[in-house]
């Protein structure tokens, strides 16, 4: 039976710490999809199409990794497709209760699904999407810290 593994978020926009964490678990699991959450309450720089086909850019050499979407529950998504595990990536001490929370929270709904947490490499732990987006509105220099592609994207948007 194959293994798969999917990695979910907002990805607005995906940094080099999200395609650290991608590429990691793609080697751990026969399949590894990305699913970007559809919400269309929460307030974001990238529309929902944008963040999709820019996280599809940046995977498109990696074999066993797919981009797909979810709306609604993931743990709904995780039946519907067979996922044995959720992959989530760690930073900091303060990305813990969050992660601890919401894995805890999946295991109650369905205890067959597995959250695997993949630590941070050193070099990506300070990057988050949110310190990406401000940095880059002050023309700050983040292009060691996000793929080419969103680079460009982020210059044009903002
Ligand atoms: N290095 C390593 N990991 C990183 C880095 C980095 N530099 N940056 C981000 N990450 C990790 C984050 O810690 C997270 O694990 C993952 O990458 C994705 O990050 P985001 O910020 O894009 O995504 P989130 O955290 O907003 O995603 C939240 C979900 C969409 C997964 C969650 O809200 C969800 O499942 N919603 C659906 C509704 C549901 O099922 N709710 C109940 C949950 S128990």
């Amino acid at each position: 039976m194959k293994k798969v593994a999917v990695y979910p978020g907002s990805f607005d926009p995906v940094t080099n710490g999200h395609l650290d964490i991608i590429k990691r678990a793609s080697k751990l699991f026969d399949k590894l999809i990305v699913a970007v959450l559809y919400n269309p309450n929460k307030k974001s720089l990238f529309t929902f199409e944008e963040r999709v086909t820019l996280l599809k850019e940046v995977v498109k050499d990696l074999d066993n990794v797919e981009v797909d979407s979810f709306s609604g529950l993931l743990i709904d998504y995780c039946n519907e497709k067979n996922v044995n595990a959720i992959i989530r990536g760690l930073r900091a001490v303060s990305d813990f209760e969050y992660e601890l929370q919401m894995a805890q929270m999946n295991r109650q709904l369905n205890s067959k699904v597995e959250t695997v947490i993949l630590t941070t490499s050193t070099k990506y732990s300070f990057i988050s999407s949110s310190l990406i987006k401000e940095v880059a509105k002050f023309k700050g220099d983040i292009s060691d810290l996000v793929p080419d592609i969103v680079l460009s994207k982020l210059k044009e948007r903002l």
